[in-house]
């Protein structure tokens, strides 16, 4: 017996008006997970006249108040965690240590994000003129929608959720059909720590349909979404004068040097390549190496990469996790035949591995050059190009020349080379002697060039997202004051 779970709206669980449902399976063997409502326009704008309705309200409440919801919110997920650690890793597929770390990242933005009902802070600045006082505070946007991608179907919810509620937003997320599960349990969880009826909605169902519904919708002031760079072009493309979030492709590089500990940095090119099955945007897709050090550190990583247990990542011994679907096993395997064919050197791995799930060999390609199709397109599984450098100008150089700028890492004991790589490196994160992947909710998160459009998320710049600037002028002086013509001392 499959469950069928329902659309949440305006508090209730509800079918959708297409009566049509969609099947969210298990990666690691095809089994399904539950039965999940097809929805379509007319859900979005049921969805849409719910929040609008609960924002009226929801606005008002006091940020503190909105707050403990959060704090509970974190509280019960905190007790759940092993159990939506589970279901992670069956609708998901990453193993399960790395389900429990997707939960926790919740827990964490919750907590934070529940301590910003405290702050929120605008600030004060003296005006030009005398007993006048100026200060900005922030305001919600209203009706926003959120969507979000499979590969951390609990933390980058949170991640949006979190600001948006704190920030006093009304919600309608609608989640990856390859993660509904995730989704559905995350807003029953949300639901019972107390989030008004209204104020989240739930809608599952395609991007064409259900996404591009809330993008277009007039009544929708912001739109948050992490995903392809295809789909974030075509949301600017029809969002209008909305606020738009994006956090779209990477294709990280991990620069290595001649100086680097070499054992240090092979540990951060497995964790960053093939952790999460190589599926986050921050995975480590480019490996650029001092040519002095470029064999052994292949001989390393080979020796590391060999003892790589692929499986089902509920089982503890397994430490690659299946890819999320039939669709990125081709897309993978498609760029281990493009990287032969460009003449890269296929150091480990490239085949499908025959098992009942969506399973692929971890893969390596050496003797890559920078301009190859394998080194600049985003990949989005576990397979990684080494591309050999002669100093560390080149290895900047060859960082750059690429479309995207998420994350990066270099490896060195060189603290002139560290600076270097910080300063010059085009990315939105850069890590020293650590991998690309393990960012902190309490930092910003977000990149430059085709990653995204300049927002980010987390932090306390996660607040920006969900929110407005307002500023204020307050006059005491009891007569008309006029800045910039009254009061002016130098002539
Ligand atoms: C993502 O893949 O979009 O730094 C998010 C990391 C995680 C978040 C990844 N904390 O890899």
């Amino acid at each position: 017996m499959v469950t069928t779970y329902k659309h949440h709206i305006g508090g209730k669980w509800i079918r959708s008006f297409s009566g049509k449902t969609f099947m969210s399976i298990n990666p690691a063997n095809k089994a399904p997970v539950g039965k999940f409502q097809q929805g379509n326009r007319q859900d979005i704008d049921a969805a849409v006249r719910a929040a609008t309705s609960a924002f009226k309200s929801w606005k008002d409440v006091p940020a503190p108040k909105r707050g403990e919801i959060l704090l509970r919110a974190a509280q019960i997920l905190r007790k759940r965690k092993e159990k939506f650690a589970r279901i992670v890793t069956k609708e998901m597929g990453k193993v399960i240590s790395e389900g429990r770390g997707d939960v926790q990242e919740a827990i964490d933005i919750f907590e934070y994000m529940a301590g910003e009902g405290r702050r929120l802070f605008g600030h004060t600045t003296p005006s030009e003129l005398r007993n006048k006082f100026c200060m900005t505070f922030r305001q919600p946007l209203g009706v926003v929608g959120l969507i979000t991608p499979w590969n951390f179907p609990i933390a980058i919810p949170a991640w949006k959720l979190a600001p948006a509620l704190i920030c006093g937003n009304s919600v309608i997320f609608k989640p990856s059909s390859d993660t509904p599960l995730c989704a559905t349990k995350l807003v029953a969880l949300l639901i019972e720590a107390g989030i008004p009826s209204g104020v989240l909605n739930l809608v599952t169902g395609s991007g064409n349909d259900v996404g591009m519904a809330l993008v277009k919708h007039p009544s929708i002031r912001g739109i948050s979404f992490t995903g392809s760079r295809t789909v974030g072009e075509k949301i600017v493309q029809y969002a209008g004068l909305k606020r738009v979030g994006l956090e779209l492709g990477g294709k990280n590089p991990i620069i290595i040097m001649e100086d680097a500990d070499l054992e240090l940095a092979v540990e951060g090119v497995i964790w960053g390549g093939f952790g999460t099955t190589g599926q986050r945007c921050t995975a480590a897709s480019r490996v650029i190496v001092h040519h002095k050090v470029k064999k052994q550190f292949e001989k390393r990583l080979l020796d590391h990469i060999k003892k790589l247990r692929v499986g089902d990542g509920i089982k503890k011994t397994t430490d690659v996790g299946p890819l999320i679907n039939q669709k990125a096993v081709e897309k993978v395997h498609g760029y281990t035949l493009i990287g032969k064919q460009e003449g890269a050197r296929l150091l480990h791995g490239g085949r499908f591995l025959n098992k009942k799930g969506f399973f692929y060999e971890p893969t390596v390609f050496s003797d890559v050059s920078p301009s190859m199709r394998i080194a600049q397109e985003e990949i989005f599984g576990p397979s990684i190009s080494i591309i050999a450098v002669k100093d560390i100008k080149e290895a900047i150089d060859v960082c750059n020349r690429i479309e995207y700028g998420l994350s990066s890492s270099i490896y060195t004991n060189n603290i002139q080379n560290a600076f270097l790589a910080i300063e010059k490196i085009e990315a939105g994160i850069t890590y020293v002697n650590a991998s690309t992947i393990g960012s902190e909710v309490h930092l910003p998160f977000g990149g430059v060039k085709l990653t995204g459009n300049g927002t980010r998320e987390a932090g306390i710049e996660g607040i920006y997202e969900f929110s407005e600037t307002k500023t204020i002028y307050v006059d005491y002086s009891g007569k008309l004051q006029k800045a910039q013509i009254d009061d002016v001392m130098v002539r």
